[in-house]
């Protein structure tokens, strides 16, 4: 093929417990029920489907503080970091399909483990930044980043951020493009500008961790924490398309599918098909079309 040929390992994380919301553990089979593997096939990657992750009941699991269920949200993000310390060993681009975001707590650390130098583009309504401290919820989801300390971070299309995870955000000096900044410069500048803040010393390993509530509800429904005003379906393929590009995609989260959330059998689809066509995005599809390398017109 005239692209690149991608390998992509893929891990379910059906866990929910980051969050309130039962269903979002239906995401692993939802994103692949609508057809993940063999579109991914169809466009010429090579494929391992690694299965669902088993997570095995916590009893006596309270609270801490404030923090709810960190005892499950610890166990199961071990078990995260361990399959995607593998998939990496095995040489592939790992794709972790969530579950709450919480899981990216394991994705991210089981990838730094192999790949320590690794930067992470963070697509959220959320900064997902808050602290035990912090945190006006007590969720996990809303404080992975909070445990992680990568150098190199970039946010992309926040719009519901809590006041001491603005405080944070400033206080690190993290960049971010909030919707406002997507608005005033447009996606291909901020992507443009992503990849400067990334790349600007060595060329780095990407983390995407993408939540399916960084685009707008209409076009993602099926999910826990939607936030009016989000990415619109073409600018968070562009984003896709445009991390493809670099050629350094090493790790990809698509996290808070929620069909329970759904109003309607169509709104899980079209949430579905949307978390697909991102995953696609990252692995070479292309909006203009493409062809292989060897192609020919058939013979009349
Ligand atoms: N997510 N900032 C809120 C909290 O509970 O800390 C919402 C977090 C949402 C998290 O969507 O991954
Ligand atoms: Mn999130
Ligand atoms: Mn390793
Ligand atoms: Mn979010």
């Amino acid at each position: 093929f005239r692209r690149d040929l991608h390998s992509v390992g893929i891990i379910g994380a059906p866990f929910c417990k980051g969050q309130p919301r039962a269903g979002v553990q239906l995401g692993p089979d939802v994103i692949r029920k609508a057809g993940l593997v063999n579109k991914l096939e169809n466009q010429g990657c090579m494929v391992k489907d690694y299965g669902n992750l088993v997570f095995e009941k916590v009893s006596n699991d309270e609270p801490i503080s404030g923090t709810k269920q960190p005892r499950a949200v610890g166990l199961a993000n071990k078990q995260v970091a361990d399959a995607v310390q593998r998939i990496k060993h095995d040489g592939y681009t790992c794709v972790m399909l969530g579950g709450d975001h919480s899981l990216a707590i394991g994705s991210i650390h089981g990838h730094a483990a192999c790949r320590p130098e690794l930067s992470v583009v963070w697509v959220d309504a959320h900064a997902d930044i808050n602290t035990p401290l912090s945190s006006p919820t007590g969720n996990i989801h809303g404080q992975p980043m909070s445990y992680l300390i990568p150098e190199d971070v970039v946010y992309i299309g926040l719009r519901d951020v809590d006041p001491g995870e603005h405080y944070i955000l400033k206080y690190l000096g993290i960049k971010i493009f909030s919707m406002t900044d997507v608005d005033r410069l447009g996606i291909a500048k901020v992507m443009e500008q992503t990849c400067d803040h990334i790349f600007s010393k060595i060329k780095k390993p990407v983390h995407l961790s993408y939540d399916i509530d960084a685009l707008d509800p209409l076009v993602t429904p099926a999910t826990g924490t939607p936030v009016i005003g989000g990415l619109s379906y073409r600018e968070g393929i562009y984003i896709t398309e445009h991390v493809c590009q670099t050629g350094l995609l090493s790790a990809l989260d698509v996290v808070e599918v929620n069909p329970n959330l759904a109003k309607s059998e169509e709104e899980v689809n079209r949430t579905a098909n949307v978390a697909v066509d991102l995953v696609l995005g990252c692995f070479g599809r292309m909006r203009e079309g493409s062809h292989p390398d060897d192609y020919k017109i058939p013979d009349p």
